[in-house]
């Protein structure tokens, strides 16, 4: 939304109670997880289905790419992120404090960095970049948070991910939400890998 210049009011809700009994999540989401985004009354939870309902709430945004075979291949990608690479979700959660260095993972871990590296150099070699299907699309909000793990873990370095990389750390959004992460006085033992 910040990329695509979409307004929205932020709220904050510290991840810090590991069985979700912040009572802030009851008031929001029925799953106790973020994000959530609230449009009025609408409450839409699920990242993917946020990604959809403000493609067609903006569709001047153009979230997905107006190609309709590209708009396919942005939304399978996006759905492999979300329903996969559970190795490298488990071993390296994002954090935005963490000095990148490298981390001792499991073959699992690595296969997925393999899967990961090869859809970027495919869509970045088929799109041209400087983002996965040429403007930034619904696509690279779901892998941001991997390009995060991928450097803080110097988990790659294939060309392809040090170039997405860089395309990605240099948007102001990037800049804005990183500062905002570090900005945060609490610390989450349990991501703290
Ligand atoms: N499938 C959900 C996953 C949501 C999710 O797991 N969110 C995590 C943060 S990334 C969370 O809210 N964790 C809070 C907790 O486990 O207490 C989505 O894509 O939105």
């Amino acid at each position: 939304m910040r990329v695509a210049g979409i307004p929205f009011d932020e709220t904050v809700i510290p991840l810090t109670d590991i069985e979700g009994e912040n009572p802030q999540y009851m008031d929001i989401s029925p799953v106790m997880r973020v994000p959530v985004l609230k449009d009025g009354e609408l409450a839409v939870w699920e990242s993917l289905a946020i990604l959809e309902y403000l493609a067609e709430r903006f569709p001047e945004a153009r979230l997905w790419p107006a190609d309709r075979k590209a708009r396919a291949k942005a939304r399978v990608v996006a759905n492999e992120m979300h329903a996969s690479f559970n190795a490298l979700r488990g071993a390296c959660p994002m954090n935005m404090r963490r000095e990148p260095a490298p981390l001792d993972v499991s073959a699992a871990v690595l296969k997925d960095v393999a899967r990961i590296e090869q859809m970027w150099t495919q869509c970045l070699a088929e799109f041209g970049g400087p983002y996965l299907f040429g403007p930034f699309s619904n696509a690279d909000a779901m892998y941001a948070p991997v390009v995060n793990r991928l450097a803080i873990y110097q988990l790659s370095d294939h060309p392809a991910v040090q170039t997405y990389t860089n395309a990605m750390t240099a948007l102001p959004a990037w800049e804005e939400w990183e500062e905002a992460g570090k900005a945060e006085p609490w610390v989450v033992p349990y991501d703290e890998v």
